[in-house]
């Protein structure tokens, strides 16, 4: 059973973000996928439109996912590779050479950094759309309601 492990936002869900998850599942036969907390991407300086929880449902409900857990800080990687079994850790190639991920995870397992898909990301997403976060004086469309059922 080959376990690979990804890692990201996944705000605002994409096509870039579908074509990341697809290619690593295909790389495995399970994928699991570390989403950085709200509190994480602040130390990231990035500003989701969507909470963690919204962001996590979302991803669950991709086929290629098996399993979402939470990215809490820079350092957790080596942890989770031991403790999730990894064989692969699996990045867009904007991460190629990071040593957030060479530093500390050669020799723990292998790393593939796969071409960045052109044409779409969050940020010229959120740029088209003219949303920005509160601090521009933008105010957010209420989250969506999360229903159990
Ligand atoms: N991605 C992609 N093509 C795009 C946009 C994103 O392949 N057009 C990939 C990125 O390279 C990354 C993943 O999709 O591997 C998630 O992207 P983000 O949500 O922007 O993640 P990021 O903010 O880069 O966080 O510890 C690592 C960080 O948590 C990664």
């Amino acid at each position: 059973m080959k376990r690979i492990l990804t890692y990201g936002t996944f705000d605002l869900l994409h096509w870039g973000h579908i074509e990341i998850l697809r290619r690593a599942r295909a790389l495995g036969d399970c994928l699991i996928v570390a989403l950085s907390t709200d509190e994480f991407n602040a130390i990231k300086g990035k500003k989701a439109y969507h909470s963690y929880e919204v962001r996590k449902k979302m991803l669950e409900a991709i086929t290629y996912v098996d399993r979402v857990i939470p990215e809490e800080c820079w350092e957790q990687k080596p942890h989770d590779v031991e403790l999730f079994n990894i064989d692969t850790v699996v990045m867009g190639d904007d991460w190629a050479g990071n040593e957030k991920f060479t530093k500390q995870l050669l020799g723990l397992c292998n790393l593939e950094f796969l071409p960045r898909t052109t044409g779409v990301s969050t940020s010229s997403i959120k740029k088209d759309l003219g949303l920005q976060s509160p601090v521009d004086g933008i105010s957010q469309i209420p989250e969506p309601t999360l229903r159990n059922q």
